[in-house]
């Protein structure tokens, strides 16, 4: 597949997908959006690959959707199209890919761009990483997830402040409030992506999987169902060959190999 908006690559078992469109601090045309689902559905599929990285450039991350873009659009034409879900558009693809996804966020992530970074399953962030929801200063609102996904990272206080102000947060406030996972210096984000995303494909897919899913059940349900769901989700890894391979692994002190079975 050839890609115009973004530059698509396996490093090894990691699928990786840089959004690149420099000149405009990538933001999220609907055709890059279509390519970024393009690209997660075919690693998605692609049994070579375990885990992928989303990732822009030092100056962006990306700077959200494509005010020139948009800025013509009626209501009815986002609501006809469902944007940004409708699943020819790709939206979907990231919502609901099963292999773990990585946000590498260096620069700006703003708008849609800090929606599709909080899309991922978790972010890395360079000490230049500034994430934030201005939409509210272009006469709108977050329409992918920013004002659901922010507040459950971060917490209400700080979310509706950044919903109804536009203000950044940088990278160490982003980690204090808990939005990103670590930071890292903006020369070794790449590298520590790779590896990190590089471990996760090595595990057991089908217990990353149930994993994934279990911390994503915390997110849309109360606790006593996500109770329920995480020990039927752990029961069921023991109906796994590569359970039995990881402890067996351990006691007899070697490394396990797994077979995604
Ligand atoms: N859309 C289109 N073009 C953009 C965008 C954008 N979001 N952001 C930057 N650009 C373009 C600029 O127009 C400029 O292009 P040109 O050189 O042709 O004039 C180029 O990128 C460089 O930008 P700046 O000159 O502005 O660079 P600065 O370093 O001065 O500023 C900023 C960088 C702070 C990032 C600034 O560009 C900015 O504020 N950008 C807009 C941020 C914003 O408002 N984002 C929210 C957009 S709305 C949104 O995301 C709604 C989400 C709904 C659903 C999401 C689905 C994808």
């Amino acid at each position: 597949m050839s890609y115009q908006n973004i530059l698509v690559e396996a490093r090894g078992a990691v699928g990786w997908i840089q959004l690149n469109r420099p000149q405009a601090m990538n933001a999220l045309s609907m055709a890059l959006i279509t390519e970024v689902g393009q690209a997660i559905e075919a690693f998605q599929t692609d049994d070579e690959i375990g885990a992928m990285v989303i990732t822009g450039n030092e100056k962006a991350f990306a700077a959200g959707a494509d005010i020139k873009d948009m800025e013509d659009q009626s209501f009815i034409d986002l609501f006809l199209s469902d944007f940004p879900y409708n699943r020819r558009d790709g939206w979907d693809s990231l919502n609901t890919a099963r292999k773990p996804i990585i946000a590498a966020v260096s620069g700006f992530a703003l708008g849609g761009g800090c929606e599709m970074a909080m899309a991922c399953d978790f972010i890395l962030a360079s000490d230049t990483a500034k994430f934030g929801q201005p939409e509210i200063n272009i006469g709108t609102i977050p329409g992918a997830g920013g004002t659901q996904r922010l507040t459950r990272a971060v917490g209400k206080a700080k979310a509706m402040e950044m919903c109804l102000t536009g203000r950044m947060m940088d990278a160490e406030e982003a980690e204090r409030a808990g939005l990103v996972s670590r930071i890292l210096p903006v020369s070794e984000l790449e590298a520590e992506a790779l590896k990190v995303a590089g471990k996760i494909a090595r595990l057991s897919r089908p217990v990353v999987y149930m994993a994934k899913e279990a911390v994503n059940v915390a997110f849309e349900s109360t606790l006593q169902e996500g109770l329920r769901f995480e020990r039927r989700a752990f029961a069921s890894t023991f109906a796994t060959e590569d359970q039995k391979e990881g402890m067996s692994a351990f006691v007899e002190k070697r490394k396990p190999e797994f077979k995604n079975r």
